[in-house]
């Protein structure tokens, strides 16, 4: 810790929702230790920049006095759980978002030392009598991540996980979740041996208690045979690869000593928040606040902080980085609705803009090549324009940009991806659909905001042109130049 004074913190939150209270604490947290921004990620939660060394212990007493942690946000365990945040999209959505609590809870690292180091400030766990079955003395060979996806909403990009969970609901009941592994964007620019994957469905099943255990059990398959000597190639779907599917299933089946079913049919058609007010099942009123890139601006956050006060609602994160008001009462709607009419927060934003998401990159993220978060938005502005032209400006089009072949901004599932090579300069990638299911591929290499323009130009003219019936601009590029 010698060099380092300021710090990042990114708060554990399974399946994103926070009460109006834990907001406040996060509100004040930010004003007091951090540099006041908060930030909503890509994996439905929020990270807090510029927090001082000597404040750490402040802090983060501070968020767990609102009963929010900080363990295993980052490290070489299972991260953040996250889970489809509309409730609207099934009557069934909260017994299916509980699933992320208890995955999250189960995979929890035994330690006490968060709690040792940050909180009593001195040795009082007998470090020799801690036992952790699933990390052991070892942790995982890297990160480990966990989705649940309720379709008809691919909200959080399912197939980009190690395990995504797709809930089968039939005449409103749940029935179980088909389970796919092996799930993973990030790649190494001049490393042949790195790939994004999309997970693999292996199977369904349907009692909670299985569930769990298959669940567990991919992970002390990871834990036993990734590749501990090269981090590049450690992520689960380099073991999946190399084990092949059938052999890993077969070692998983025995491990958890579950038979998995064949995988139940399912459908993906949307993956963008619904913006703006939606009622849900329960009757209770969401109102779906667009954040541009999961910056909460300086008005929006005075604005939430007013609304936390009134305690009218809960707290949604999206894995689009926005914010989802939930829970409001119709008797409640109107004090919400006078709230967003005097800070002016409305939904006057174009689709191409709405379908948008860029990972943190410059300037705190010491990974990156080119800008993403501070740069998108100026880009946008430029292609909305060529939209217009072309006719095409309806079309929800997914663009999504990071600045580094991470892919922290999920960019490899975009139908415009950026990903960053150098500064101002990026990979343009085409052919993803716009549901999160299949990957995008280099269209044109290393260039330019210029020539950017002029290639979408280009493709926009030539799609509004040759497109078929309802085709999406990502499966025409598709079927143009990679098929
Ligand atoms: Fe990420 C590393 C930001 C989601 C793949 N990611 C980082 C670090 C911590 C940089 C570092 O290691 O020093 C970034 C901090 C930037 C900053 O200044 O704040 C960072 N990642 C983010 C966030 C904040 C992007 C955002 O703008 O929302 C997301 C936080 C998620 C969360 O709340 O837990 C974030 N990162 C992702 C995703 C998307 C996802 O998980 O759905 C991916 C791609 C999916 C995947 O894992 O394959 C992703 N981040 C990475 C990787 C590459 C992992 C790999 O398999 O090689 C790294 C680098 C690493 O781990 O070595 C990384
Ligand atoms: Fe940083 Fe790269 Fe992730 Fe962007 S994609 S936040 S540049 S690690």
């Amino acid at each position: 810790l010698d060099k380092l004074y300021s710090f990042m913190i990114r708060l554990r939150i399974p399946g994103g929702v926070i009460s109006a209270k834990q907001w406040q604490a996060i509100h004040e947290v930010s004003e007091l230790y951090g540099t006041g921004v908060l930030k909503i990620t890509t994996r439905q939660t929020i990270q807090l920049h510029g927090l001082l060394k000597h404040q750490l212990s402040d802090t983060i007493q501070g968020f767990l006095t609102a009963k929010l942690d900080a363990i295993a946000a980052c490290g070489d365990v299972n991260r953040n759980v996250i889970c489809s945040s509309h409730p609207q999209v099934s009557p069934v959505f909260e017994q299916i978002h509980n699933y992320a609590d208890k995955i999250s809870e189960m995979l929890l690292p035994k330690t006490q030392s968060y709690y040792e180091i940050w909180i009593d400030n001195q040795k009082i766990y007998d470090r020799s009598v801690e036992s952790d079955p699933l990390y052991q003395d070892r942790y995982l060979p890297r990160k480990f991540k966990i989705a649940i996806a309720i379709p008809p909403t691919n909200d959080v990009d399912v197939f980009a996980n190690d395990i995504g969970l797709i809930a089968i609901v039939e005449n409103d009941q749940l029935i179980g979740f088909n389970i796919a592994i092996g799930g993973g964007l990030s790649t190494t620019h001049g490393n042949k041996d790195t790939y994004s994957r999309l997970a693999t469905v292996i199977g369904f099943c349907s009692s909670e208690s299985d569930i769990l255990k298959l669940i567990y059990h991919v992970l002390t398959i990871q834990r036993d045979y990734g590749n501990r000597s090269d981090r590049k190639l450690a992520r689960l779907k380099y073991t999946l690869d190399k084990m092949g599917v059938e052999n890993f299933v077969k070692e998983l089946e025995k491990r958890a000593a579950v038979e998995l079913k064949a995988a139940k049919s399912y459908t993906f058609t949307e993956r963008n928040d619904r913006y703006g007010w939606q009622q849900a099942h329960d009757n209770k009123w969401y109102y779906t606040l667009f954040v541009e890139n999961g910056v909460v601006t300086p008005n929006q956050k005075e604005f939430l902080f007013n609304l936390s006060k009134l305690g009218l609602s809960d707290f949604k994160f999206t894995c689009n980085q926005n914010l989802i008001l939930g829970e409001i009462a119709l008797e409640d709607k109107w004090q919400v609705e006078k709230l967003l009419t005097q800070y002016n927060i409305g939904q006057n934003i174009s689709n191409l803009r709405q379908s948008s998401m860029s990972c943190v990159a410059l300037p705190t993220c010491p990974l990156a090549l080119a800008e993403a978060q501070r740069y998108l938005p100026e880009l946008i502005t430029k292609i909305e324009p060529l939209l217009v032209k072309h006719k095409i400006d309806q079309e929800d089009i997914s663009i999504r940009m990071t600045g580094c072949p991470n892919g922290c901004g999920r960019s490899y599932l975009a139908e415009i991806g950026f990903v960053g090579t150098a500064p101002e300069e990026y990979n343009l990638m085409l052919g993803a659909d716009r549901y999160g299911t299949r990957l995008n591929q280099i269209y044109k290499s290393k260039i330019k905001e210029p020539e950017i323009l002029q290639e979408l130009d280009y493709l926009f003219g030539l799609y509004k042109k040759e497109a078929l019936d309802h085709e999406t601009f990502g499966d025409f590029s598709f079927r143009k130049f990679f098929n």
